[in-house]
Protein backbone atom coordinates (compact mmCIF):
# COMPACT_ATOMS: atom_id res chain seq x y z
CA UNK A 1 0.00 0.00 0.00
CA UNK A 2 1.31 3.37 -0.99
CA UNK A 3 2.28 5.66 1.98
CA UNK A 4 -0.26 8.60 2.99
CA UNK A 5 0.75 12.04 2.97
CA UNK A 6 -1.64 14.89 3.50
CA UNK A 7 -0.60 18.78 3.27
CA UNK A 8 -3.62 21.34 4.74
CA UNK A 9 -3.56 24.62 3.60
CA UNK A 10 -5.23 26.25 6.61
CA UNK A 11 -7.93 28.25 6.42
CA UNK A 12 -6.36 32.27 7.48
CA UNK A 13 -8.60 34.15 4.58
CA UNK A 14 -10.97 35.53 7.11
CA UNK A 15 -7.71 37.77 8.44
CA UNK A 16 -6.93 40.08 4.90
CA UNK A 17 -10.02 40.61 4.01
CA UNK A 18 -9.30 44.43 2.76
CA UNK A 19 -8.79 46.02 -0.85
CA UNK A 20 -7.63 44.21 -3.44
CA UNK A 21 -7.50 41.05 -1.51
CA UNK A 22 -10.09 39.40 -2.43
CA UNK A 23 -8.05 36.82 -4.46
CA UNK A 24 -7.96 33.41 -3.06
CA UNK A 25 -5.14 31.72 -5.07
CA UNK A 26 -3.74 28.19 -4.92
CA UNK A 27 -1.39 26.86 -2.09
CA UNK A 28 1.72 26.66 -4.66
CA UNK A 29 4.56 25.96 -2.62
CA UNK A 30 2.36 22.57 -1.54
CA UNK A 31 0.99 21.81 -4.66
CA UNK A 32 4.90 21.71 -5.84
CA UNK A 33 5.72 19.48 -3.38
CA UNK A 34 2.34 17.21 -3.68
CA UNK A 35 3.42 16.52 -7.40
CA UNK A 36 7.15 15.33 -6.36
CA UNK A 37 5.59 13.34 -3.84
CA UNK A 38 3.17 11.43 -6.85
CA UNK A 39 5.95 11.09 -9.01
CA UNK A 40 7.24 9.21 -6.12
CA UNK A 41 4.49 7.32 -5.84
CA UNK A 42 3.12 8.18 -2.55
CA UNK A 43 -0.45 8.83 -2.13
CA UNK A 44 -0.88 12.71 -1.86
CA UNK A 45 -3.35 14.96 -0.74
CA UNK A 46 -3.82 18.22 -0.34
CA UNK A 47 -6.98 19.72 1.78
CA UNK A 48 -6.48 23.98 0.88
CA UNK A 49 -8.90 24.29 3.74
CA UNK A 50 -8.71 28.18 2.74
CA UNK A 51 -9.99 28.32 -0.23
CA UNK A 52 -12.79 25.61 0.57
CA UNK A 53 -13.18 27.76 3.98
CA UNK A 54 -13.39 24.32 6.37
CA UNK A 55 -13.38 25.08 10.17
CA UNK A 56 -11.18 23.16 12.60
CA UNK A 57 -13.21 20.56 13.08
CA UNK A 58 -13.99 20.30 9.67
CA UNK A 59 -10.62 19.79 8.76
CA UNK A 60 -9.90 17.27 12.04
CA UNK A 61 -12.92 15.48 10.13
CA UNK A 62 -10.80 15.55 6.60
CA UNK A 63 -7.91 14.08 8.85
CA UNK A 64 -9.40 11.50 10.48
CA UNK A 65 -10.99 9.69 7.48
CA UNK A 66 -8.18 9.93 5.53
CA UNK A 67 -5.69 8.66 8.27
CA UNK A 68 -2.15 10.30 6.80
CA UNK A 69 1.30 8.89 7.67
CA UNK A 70 2.60 12.47 7.56
CA UNK A 71 1.04 15.86 7.83
CA UNK A 72 2.85 18.69 5.75
CA UNK A 73 1.53 22.73 7.30
CA UNK A 74 3.40 25.63 5.92
CA UNK A 75 3.08 29.18 7.83
CA UNK A 76 4.21 32.51 7.41
CA UNK A 77 4.70 34.54 10.21
CA UNK A 78 0.79 35.56 11.08
CA UNK A 79 -0.15 31.91 10.85
CA UNK A 80 2.20 30.14 12.77
CA UNK A 81 0.17 29.89 15.68
CA UNK A 82 -3.12 29.00 13.80
CA UNK A 83 -1.03 26.63 12.13
CA UNK A 84 0.35 25.20 15.14
CA UNK A 85 -3.21 24.92 17.15
CA UNK A 86 -4.33 22.48 14.14
CA UNK A 87 -1.24 20.39 14.29
CA UNK A 88 -2.33 20.39 18.37
CA UNK A 89 -5.88 19.06 17.77
CA UNK A 90 -4.70 16.44 14.38
CA UNK A 91 -1.60 14.93 17.33
CA UNK A 92 -4.72 14.83 19.72
CA UNK A 93 -6.45 12.34 17.48
CA UNK A 94 -3.30 10.48 15.67
CA UNK A 95 -0.64 10.99 18.74
CA UNK A 96 2.06 9.34 16.58
CA UNK A 97 1.72 10.87 12.92
CA UNK A 98 4.50 12.93 12.06
CA UNK A 99 4.37 16.75 11.33
CA UNK A 100 6.03 18.55 8.67
CA UNK A 101 6.32 22.28 8.94
CA UNK A 102 7.86 24.52 6.52
CA UNK A 103 7.45 28.18 4.76
CA UNK A 104 9.21 31.57 5.34
CA UNK A 105 8.59 31.29 9.23
CA UNK A 106 9.92 28.30 9.94
CA UNK A 107 12.77 28.63 7.71
CA UNK A 108 13.78 32.07 9.49
CA UNK A 109 13.62 30.99 12.84
CA UNK A 110 13.16 26.63 12.77
CA UNK A 111 15.01 25.93 16.45
CA UNK A 112 13.03 28.32 17.87
CA UNK A 113 9.50 26.67 16.06
CA UNK A 114 10.48 23.55 17.03
CA UNK A 115 10.96 24.74 20.76
CA UNK A 116 7.80 26.82 20.87
CA UNK A 117 5.50 24.87 18.90
CA UNK A 118 5.90 20.62 20.50
CA UNK A 119 3.06 19.71 18.39
CA UNK A 120 5.79 20.10 14.81
CA UNK A 121 8.35 17.37 14.26
CA UNK A 122 10.58 18.26 11.39
CA UNK A 123 11.17 21.97 9.93
CA UNK A 124 11.77 21.90 6.20
CA UNK A 125 14.20 24.87 5.34
CA UNK A 126 13.52 26.99 2.49
CA UNK A 127 12.48 25.14 -0.62
CA UNK A 128 10.90 21.90 -0.25
CA UNK A 129 11.01 19.95 -3.38
CA UNK A 130 14.43 18.17 -3.39
CA UNK A 131 14.05 16.92 0.18
CA UNK A 132 10.47 15.82 0.82
CA UNK A 133 10.44 12.35 -0.98
CA UNK A 134 13.94 11.53 1.02
CA UNK A 135 12.20 12.56 4.54
CA UNK A 136 8.96 11.28 3.75
CA UNK A 137 10.67 7.94 3.25
CA UNK A 138 12.68 8.12 5.57
CA UNK A 139 9.72 8.55 8.46
CA UNK A 140 8.05 5.87 7.19
CA UNK A 141 10.18 3.54 7.54
CA UNK A 142 11.89 4.74 10.75
CA UNK A 143 15.17 5.49 9.96
CA UNK A 144 17.32 8.29 10.68
CA UNK A 145 17.19 11.83 9.71
CA UNK A 146 20.80 12.89 10.11
CA UNK A 147 21.75 12.46 6.66
CA UNK A 148 19.15 14.67 5.12
CA UNK A 149 20.40 18.59 4.11
CA UNK A 150 17.84 21.19 4.91
CA UNK A 151 15.73 20.06 7.73
CA UNK A 152 15.59 20.82 11.47
CA UNK A 153 13.99 18.04 13.53
CA UNK A 154 13.80 16.65 17.13
CA UNK A 155 15.89 14.03 18.07
CA UNK A 156 15.64 12.94 21.58
CA UNK A 157 15.41 15.87 23.58
CA UNK A 158 17.79 18.30 21.48
CA UNK A 159 16.89 19.71 18.14
CA UNK A 160 19.08 18.80 15.20
CA UNK A 161 19.78 21.22 12.38
CA UNK A 162 21.41 19.68 9.48
CA UNK A 163 23.53 20.78 6.62
CA UNK A 164 22.48 23.76 4.57
CA UNK A 165 20.85 22.25 1.09
CA UNK A 166 21.92 24.80 -1.65
CA UNK A 167 18.47 26.29 -3.72
CA UNK A 168 17.48 24.90 -6.82
CA UNK A 169 19.41 25.90 -9.88
CA UNK A 170 17.37 24.55 -12.47
CA UNK A 171 13.83 25.42 -11.78
CA UNK A 172 12.32 23.69 -15.06
CA UNK A 173 13.56 20.49 -13.51
CA UNK A 174 10.67 20.30 -10.67
CA UNK A 175 7.20 19.37 -12.17
CA UNK A 176 4.25 21.22 -12.29
CA UNK A 177 2.46 21.98 -9.24
CA UNK A 178 -0.16 19.23 -9.15
CA UNK A 179 -3.55 21.64 -9.22
CA UNK A 180 -5.78 18.36 -10.07
CA UNK A 181 -5.58 18.31 -6.32
CA UNK A 182 -6.88 21.42 -5.61
CA UNK A 183 -10.54 22.81 -5.65
CA UNK A 184 -9.76 24.71 -9.04
CA UNK A 185 -13.34 26.17 -9.29
CA UNK A 186 -12.25 28.16 -5.63
CA UNK A 187 -9.70 30.16 -6.78
CA UNK A 188 -10.83 34.10 -8.18
CA UNK A 189 -8.99 37.24 -8.37
CA UNK A 190 -10.85 40.14 -9.14
CA UNK A 191 -10.58 40.13 -13.01
CA UNK A 192 -11.73 36.25 -13.27
CA UNK A 193 -12.92 33.12 -11.66
CA UNK A 194 -11.02 31.11 -14.21
CA UNK A 195 -7.53 32.12 -12.22
CA UNK A 196 -4.08 30.52 -11.13
CA UNK A 197 -1.11 31.83 -9.43
CA UNK A 198 2.14 30.92 -11.02
CA UNK A 199 5.88 31.22 -9.91
CA UNK A 200 8.15 31.82 -12.92
CA UNK A 201 11.52 32.64 -10.93
CA UNK A 202 12.65 32.50 -7.26
CA UNK A 203 15.03 34.53 -5.30
CA UNK A 204 15.87 38.27 -5.50
CA UNK A 205 18.71 40.78 -6.07
CA UNK A 206 17.36 43.88 -3.72
CA UNK A 207 17.92 43.82 -0.14
CA UNK A 208 15.02 45.98 0.71
CA UNK A 209 15.24 45.95 4.68
CA UNK A 210 11.62 45.18 5.33
CA UNK A 211 11.78 41.73 3.03
CA UNK A 212 12.41 38.16 3.70
CA UNK A 213 12.58 37.00 -0.05
CA UNK A 214 16.56 37.60 -0.17
CA UNK A 215 17.28 35.48 3.16
CA UNK A 216 14.36 32.89 2.19
CA UNK A 217 14.69 32.30 -1.80
CA UNK A 218 18.54 33.60 -1.91
CA UNK A 219 19.89 36.69 -3.56
CA UNK A 220 19.91 35.65 -7.03
CA UNK A 221 17.37 35.22 -9.09
CA UNK A 222 16.71 32.03 -10.72
CA UNK A 223 14.42 31.65 -13.78
CA UNK A 224 12.43 29.08 -15.07
CA UNK A 225 12.71 29.05 -19.28
CA UNK A 226 10.20 30.76 -20.84
CA UNK A 227 9.28 27.67 -22.57
CA UNK A 228 8.62 25.82 -19.05
CA UNK A 229 6.54 28.53 -18.10
CA UNK A 230 4.04 28.89 -21.62
CA UNK A 231 3.31 24.66 -21.29
CA UNK A 232 2.30 24.79 -17.34
CA UNK A 233 -0.02 28.16 -18.60
CA UNK A 234 -1.15 25.60 -21.90
CA UNK A 235 -1.78 22.95 -19.22
CA UNK A 236 -3.99 25.70 -16.87
CA UNK A 237 -5.81 26.82 -20.23
CA UNK A 238 -6.60 23.60 -22.02
CA UNK A 239 -7.29 21.44 -18.35
CA UNK A 240 -8.96 23.79 -16.52
CA UNK A 241 -10.05 26.11 -18.53
CA UNK A 242 -7.55 29.02 -17.02
CA UNK A 243 -8.06 32.71 -18.30
CA UNK A 244 -5.99 34.58 -15.88
CA UNK A 245 -2.61 34.29 -14.70
CA UNK A 246 -0.88 36.00 -11.74
CA UNK A 247 2.41 36.08 -11.55
CA UNK A 248 3.59 35.78 -7.82
CA UNK A 249 7.33 37.14 -8.57
CA UNK A 250 8.59 39.98 -6.92
CA UNK A 251 10.59 41.38 -9.84
CA UNK A 252 9.46 39.70 -13.31
CA UNK A 253 10.97 42.03 -15.68
CA UNK A 254 14.47 42.37 -14.24
CA UNK A 255 15.70 39.91 -17.59
CA UNK A 256 14.33 42.37 -20.14
CA UNK A 257 15.03 39.72 -23.01
CA UNK A 258 13.60 36.63 -21.01
CA UNK A 259 10.49 38.84 -20.61
CA UNK A 260 10.41 39.58 -24.37
CA UNK A 261 11.04 36.10 -25.24
CA UNK A 262 8.07 34.74 -22.69
CA UNK A 263 5.55 37.48 -24.48
CA UNK A 264 7.22 35.99 -28.14
CA UNK A 265 5.90 32.05 -26.54
CA UNK A 266 2.57 33.48 -25.79
CA UNK A 267 2.21 34.96 -29.15
CA UNK A 268 3.40 31.78 -30.80
CA UNK A 269 0.91 29.94 -28.74
CA UNK A 270 -3.20 29.50 -28.58
CA UNK A 271 -2.50 31.17 -25.64
CA UNK A 272 -2.19 34.86 -27.23
CA UNK A 273 -5.67 36.75 -27.25
CA UNK A 274 -7.17 34.67 -24.67
CA UNK A 275 -5.76 34.66 -21.58
CA UNK A 276 -4.75 37.96 -19.49
CA UNK A 277 -1.89 37.94 -16.83
CA UNK A 278 -0.12 40.24 -14.28
CA UNK A 279 2.76 40.46 -12.63
CA UNK A 280 4.86 42.39 -9.94
CA UNK A 281 8.18 44.17 -10.62
CA UNK A 282 10.75 47.10 -9.37
CA UNK A 283 9.96 50.45 -11.72
CA UNK A 284 13.31 50.68 -12.69
CA UNK A 285 12.85 47.30 -14.50
CA UNK A 286 10.83 48.11 -17.11
CA UNK A 287 11.09 50.29 -20.52
CA UNK A 288 8.35 51.40 -23.48
CA UNK A 289 9.40 48.53 -25.74
CA UNK A 290 8.76 46.03 -23.05
CA UNK A 291 5.52 47.32 -21.64
CA UNK A 292 4.04 47.65 -25.39
CA UNK A 293 5.00 44.19 -25.54
CA UNK A 294 3.62 42.75 -22.34
CA UNK A 295 0.04 44.77 -23.27
CA UNK A 296 -0.24 43.20 -26.31
CA UNK A 297 0.44 39.21 -25.14
CA UNK A 298 -1.86 40.38 -21.97
CA UNK A 299 -0.98 41.76 -19.25
CA UNK A 300 -3.52 43.33 -17.57
CA UNK A 301 -1.76 44.85 -14.28
CA UNK A 302 1.58 45.30 -13.06
CA UNK A 303 2.62 46.16 -9.64
CA UNK A 304 4.91 48.33 -7.89
CA UNK A 305 6.77 48.66 -4.81
CA UNK A 306 6.16 52.38 -4.52
CA UNK A 307 7.06 52.23 -0.58
CA UNK A 308 7.01 56.21 0.16
CA UNK A 309 7.27 59.69 -1.24
CA UNK A 310 10.21 60.36 1.28
CA UNK A 311 13.46 59.89 -0.63
CA UNK A 312 14.99 59.62 2.76
CA UNK A 313 12.90 56.92 3.76
CA UNK A 314 13.27 55.37 0.58
CA UNK A 315 17.09 55.22 0.98
CA UNK A 316 16.39 54.18 4.63
CA UNK A 317 14.67 50.61 3.11
CA UNK A 318 17.78 50.21 0.82
CA UNK A 319 15.10 49.87 -1.73
CA UNK A 320 17.83 51.50 -4.39
CA UNK A 321 15.72 53.93 -5.75
CA UNK A 322 14.85 57.33 -6.61
CA UNK A 323 11.42 59.02 -6.73
CA UNK A 324 11.99 60.21 -10.37
CA UNK A 325 12.78 56.41 -11.08
CA UNK A 326 9.16 55.59 -10.02
CA UNK A 327 7.40 59.02 -11.35
CA UNK A 328 8.87 57.76 -14.60
CA UNK A 329 8.10 54.23 -14.32
CA UNK A 330 4.60 55.43 -13.46
CA UNK A 331 4.60 57.80 -16.65
CA UNK A 332 5.21 55.07 -18.79
CA UNK A 333 3.11 52.48 -18.04
CA UNK A 334 -0.07 55.63 -18.02
CA UNK A 335 0.88 56.16 -21.66
CA UNK A 336 1.35 52.45 -22.63
CA UNK A 337 -2.30 51.98 -21.10
CA UNK A 338 -1.42 49.38 -18.42
CA UNK A 339 -3.56 49.35 -15.10
CA UNK A 340 -1.05 49.36 -12.31
CA UNK A 341 -1.55 48.76 -8.30
CA UNK A 342 1.22 50.27 -6.35
CA UNK A 343 2.43 49.60 -2.62
CA UNK A 344 3.17 52.35 0.02
CA UNK A 345 4.41 51.53 3.65
CA UNK A 346 4.18 53.70 6.13
CA UNK A 347 5.60 53.70 9.41
CA UNK A 348 9.39 52.88 8.89
CA UNK A 349 11.57 54.25 11.50
CA UNK A 350 12.43 57.60 10.46
CA UNK A 351 8.85 57.80 9.90
CA UNK A 352 7.40 61.45 10.04
CA UNK A 353 3.70 63.35 10.19
CA UNK A 354 5.68 65.07 7.85
CA UNK A 355 7.20 62.05 5.07
CA UNK A 356 3.30 60.73 5.73
CA UNK A 357 2.51 64.09 3.88
CA UNK A 358 5.11 63.49 1.40
CA UNK A 359 3.79 60.01 0.78
CA UNK A 360 0.11 61.26 0.46
CA UNK A 361 0.86 63.86 -2.24
CA UNK A 362 3.20 61.45 -4.22
CA UNK A 363 0.76 58.50 -4.35
CA UNK A 364 -1.77 61.25 -5.55
CA UNK A 365 0.65 62.54 -7.77
CA UNK A 366 1.61 59.10 -9.41
CA UNK A 367 -1.88 57.88 -9.33
CA UNK A 368 -1.37 54.53 -9.99
CA UNK A 369 -5.23 52.43 -10.51
CA UNK A 370 -5.52 50.67 -7.15
CA UNK A 371 -2.88 51.69 -3.87
CA UNK A 372 -2.27 49.23 -0.76
CA UNK A 373 -1.27 51.15 2.18
CA UNK A 374 0.45 48.99 4.91
CA UNK A 375 2.50 49.60 8.23
CA UNK A 376 5.97 48.84 8.07
CA UNK A 377 6.47 45.36 9.77
CA UNK A 378 9.53 43.88 11.18
CA UNK A 379 9.09 40.28 9.81
CA UNK A 380 11.69 38.03 11.96
CA UNK A 381 14.78 37.33 9.86
CA UNK A 382 14.80 41.00 8.00
CA UNK A 383 17.39 43.92 8.67
CA UNK A 384 14.03 45.31 10.26
CA UNK A 385 13.86 44.02 12.97
CA UNK A 386 17.48 44.08 13.95
CA UNK A 387 16.95 48.10 13.16
CA UNK A 388 13.89 47.71 15.65
CA UNK A 389 15.92 45.68 18.01
CA UNK A 390 19.38 48.07 18.03
CA UNK A 391 17.72 51.25 18.20
CA UNK A 392 15.20 49.48 21.14
CA UNK A 393 12.26 49.81 19.25
CA UNK A 394 9.17 48.34 20.90
CA UNK A 395 7.57 45.38 18.69
CA UNK A 396 4.25 43.38 19.16
CA UNK A 397 5.25 39.84 20.67
CA UNK A 398 1.83 38.18 19.19
CA UNK A 399 2.73 36.89 15.74
CA UNK A 400 -0.97 36.68 14.37
CA UNK A 401 -0.52 40.40 14.75
CA UNK A 402 1.99 40.49 12.01
CA UNK A 403 -0.34 41.67 9.17
CA UNK A 404 0.61 44.50 7.82
CA UNK A 405 -2.23 45.94 6.15
CA UNK A 406 -4.07 46.88 9.26
CA UNK A 407 -1.81 46.49 12.56
CA UNK A 408 1.05 48.50 13.96
CA UNK A 409 3.49 45.83 15.12
CA UNK A 410 6.61 48.42 15.83
CA UNK A 411 6.71 51.77 17.53
CA UNK A 412 7.31 55.47 16.00
CA UNK A 413 9.33 57.93 17.89
CA UNK A 414 7.53 60.42 16.69
CA UNK A 415 3.55 59.64 15.89
CA UNK A 416 1.43 57.45 18.37
CA UNK A 417 -0.22 54.72 16.72
CA UNK A 418 -4.07 56.35 16.86
CA UNK A 419 -2.59 58.49 15.05
CA UNK A 420 -0.92 56.47 12.44
CA UNK A 421 -3.99 54.70 12.02
CA UNK A 422 -5.63 57.90 11.16
CA UNK A 423 -3.00 59.44 8.79
CA UNK A 424 -3.26 55.88 6.74
CA UNK A 425 -6.94 56.13 6.89
CA UNK A 426 -6.67 59.92 5.58
CA UNK A 427 -4.27 58.65 2.91
CA UNK A 428 -6.67 56.00 1.92
CA UNK A 429 -9.70 58.44 1.59
CA UNK A 430 -7.85 61.44 -0.24
CA UNK A 431 -6.92 58.74 -2.39
CA UNK A 432 -9.92 56.54 -2.77
CA UNK A 433 -12.76 58.86 -2.53
CA UNK A 434 -11.54 61.18 -5.54
CA UNK A 435 -14.75 61.60 -8.39
CA UNK A 436 -11.78 61.03 -10.45
CA UNK A 437 -11.30 57.53 -8.96
CA UNK A 438 -14.83 56.25 -8.59
CA UNK A 439 -15.13 56.83 -12.19
CA UNK A 440 -12.12 54.53 -12.92
CA UNK A 441 -13.33 51.80 -10.74
CA UNK A 442 -16.75 52.25 -12.70
CA UNK A 443 -14.95 52.23 -16.51
CA UNK A 444 -11.91 49.68 -15.00
CA UNK A 445 -15.05 46.89 -13.91
CA UNK A 446 -16.71 47.51 -17.09
CA UNK A 447 -13.81 46.65 -19.28
CA UNK A 448 -12.40 43.38 -17.23
CA UNK A 449 -16.54 42.58 -16.62
CA UNK A 450 -15.56 42.23 -13.17
CA UNK A 451 -18.50 44.11 -11.40
CA UNK A 452 -19.15 41.79 -8.57
CA UNK A 453 -15.76 41.40 -7.32
CA UNK A 454 -14.46 45.10 -7.94
CA UNK A 455 -18.00 46.27 -5.64
CA UNK A 456 -17.15 43.59 -2.86
CA UNK A 457 -13.43 44.95 -3.36
CA UNK A 458 -14.60 48.36 -2.98
CA UNK A 459 -17.06 47.74 -0.40
CA UNK A 460 -14.37 46.16 1.95
CA UNK A 461 -12.00 48.57 1.20
CA UNK A 462 -14.67 51.58 1.82
CA UNK A 463 -15.87 49.75 5.09
CA UNK A 464 -11.76 49.56 6.17
CA UNK A 465 -11.25 53.55 5.12
CA UNK A 466 -14.07 54.72 7.08
CA UNK A 467 -14.07 53.23 10.49
C1 LIG B 1 1.45 34.19 -2.64
C2 LIG B 1 1.81 34.91 -1.37
C3 LIG B 1 0.78 35.11 -0.47
C4 LIG B 1 -0.64 34.59 -0.69
C5 LIG B 1 -0.88 33.15 -0.28
C6 LIG B 1 0.23 32.35 0.31
C7 LIG B 1 -0.15 30.88 0.38
N1 LIG B 1 -0.32 30.34 1.54
O1 LIG B 1 -0.31 30.26 -0.60
C8 LIG B 1 -1.49 35.56 0.17
C9 LIG B 1 -1.95 36.69 -0.72
C10 LIG B 1 -2.68 35.00 0.88
C11 LIG B 1 -0.42 36.09 1.12
C12 LIG B 1 -0.74 36.71 2.29
C13 LIG B 1 0.20 37.29 3.13
N2 LIG B 1 1.53 37.35 2.92
CO1 LIG B 1 2.40 36.55 1.44
N3 LIG B 1 3.44 35.99 -0.04
C14 LIG B 1 3.13 35.35 -1.11
C15 LIG B 1 4.37 35.27 -2.04
C16 LIG B 1 4.29 36.44 -3.00
C17 LIG B 1 4.58 34.00 -2.81
C18 LIG B 1 4.49 32.70 -1.99
C19 LIG B 1 4.52 31.53 -2.93
O2 LIG B 1 3.51 31.04 -3.37
N4 LIG B 1 5.72 31.13 -3.32
C20 LIG B 1 5.92 30.05 -4.25
C21 LIG B 1 5.96 28.70 -3.58
C22 LIG B 1 6.47 27.67 -4.55
O3 LIG B 1 6.83 28.78 -2.49
P1 LIG B 1 6.37 28.62 -0.98
O4 LIG B 1 4.94 28.83 -0.80
O5 LIG B 1 7.30 29.40 -0.16
O6 LIG B 1 6.65 27.06 -0.71
C23 LIG B 1 7.92 26.47 -0.80
C24 LIG B 1 8.75 26.50 0.49
O7 LIG B 1 8.39 27.53 1.36
C25 LIG B 1 8.57 25.16 1.11
N5 LIG B 1 7.38 24.94 1.92
C26 LIG B 1 6.34 25.74 2.14
N6 LIG B 1 5.44 25.14 2.92
C27 LIG B 1 5.89 23.92 3.19
C28 LIG B 1 5.35 22.90 3.94
C29 LIG B 1 6.05 21.72 4.06
C30 LIG B 1 5.47 20.61 4.86
C31 LIG B 1 7.30 21.57 3.43
C32 LIG B 1 8.02 20.30 3.53
C33 LIG B 1 7.86 22.60 2.68
C34 LIG B 1 7.14 23.78 2.57
O8 LIG B 1 8.48 24.33 -0.03
C35 LIG B 1 7.71 25.00 -1.04
C36 LIG B 1 8.20 24.57 -2.39
O9 LIG B 1 9.55 24.90 -2.55
C37 LIG B 1 5.51 35.48 -0.99
C38 LIG B 1 6.79 36.08 -1.55
C39 LIG B 1 7.72 35.02 -2.03
N7 LIG B 1 8.44 35.32 -3.08
O10 LIG B 1 7.82 33.93 -1.48
C40 LIG B 1 4.83 36.38 0.04
C41 LIG B 1 5.24 36.25 1.50
C42 LIG B 1 5.34 34.79 1.86
N8 LIG B 1 4.09 36.88 2.22
C43 LIG B 1 4.42 37.59 3.16
C44 LIG B 1 3.50 38.31 3.96
C45 LIG B 1 4.10 39.32 4.91
C46 LIG B 1 2.13 38.11 3.84
C47 LIG B 1 1.05 38.73 4.77
C48 LIG B 1 1.40 38.60 6.21
C49 LIG B 1 0.84 40.18 4.33
C50 LIG B 1 -0.29 40.88 5.08
N9 LIG B 1 -1.40 41.01 4.43
O11 LIG B 1 -0.10 41.31 6.18
C51 LIG B 1 -0.22 37.92 4.38
C52 LIG B 1 -0.59 36.84 5.41
C53 LIG B 1 -1.88 37.13 6.05
C54 LIG B 1 -2.40 35.95 6.81
N10 LIG B 1 -2.71 34.91 6.14
O12 LIG B 1 -2.48 35.96 7.97
C55 LIG B 1 5.91 37.58 3.42
C56 LIG B 1 6.21 36.61 4.57
C57 LIG B 1 6.93 37.23 5.73
C58 LIG B 1 6.78 36.36 6.95
N11 LIG B 1 7.83 36.23 7.73
O13 LIG B 1 5.73 35.83 7.24
C59 LIG B 1 6.46 37.11 2.01
C60 LIG B 1 7.77 36.34 2.07
C61 LIG B 1 6.62 38.40 1.17
C62 LIG B 1 7.78 39.28 1.54
N12 LIG B 1 8.24 40.05 0.57
O14 LIG B 1 8.30 39.38 2.61
N13 LIG B 1 0.81 35.88 0.67
S1 LIG C 1 10.83 44.02 -1.74
FE1 LIG C 1 10.89 43.17 -3.79
S2 LIG C 1 12.76 44.08 -4.67
FE2 LIG C 1 12.94 44.34 -2.46
S3 LIG C 1 14.12 42.54 -1.75
FE3 LIG C 1 11.92 42.04 -1.55
S4 LIG C 1 11.41 41.01 -3.43
FE4 LIG C 1 13.33 42.07 -3.80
Amino acid sequence: MKSKVLFINPNFQGKIKAISQITVGPPLGLAYLAAVLENDNFNVRILDANALGLSSKEIISYVNDFSPDIIGLSAMTPTINQVHFLAERIKKILPNIKILIGGVHASTMPEDTLKRFSNFDVVVLHEGEKIISELCTKIINNKKLDKIPGIVFRKGKSIKKNEFRHFIENLDEIPFPARHLLPMKKYKSVVSDKFTTMIAMRGCYALCNYCSVPFFSGNKIRRRSPQNIIEEMSECFYKYGIRHFSFLDDTFTTDKKWVHDFCDFINASKLYGNVSWMCLTRVDNIDEKLLIKMKMTGCIKIEFGIESGSQKLLDFSKKGLKKDQVRKAFRLVKKVGIPTLGFLILNMPLETEESIKESKKFVLELDPTFLQVSFATPYPGTDLEAYAKKNSLWMEKDWNKYIFLKNITMENKSISRKRLIKLKNDLERAFYLRPKYMFRLIKYSIKYKAYNSIIRSAWNGLKEILK
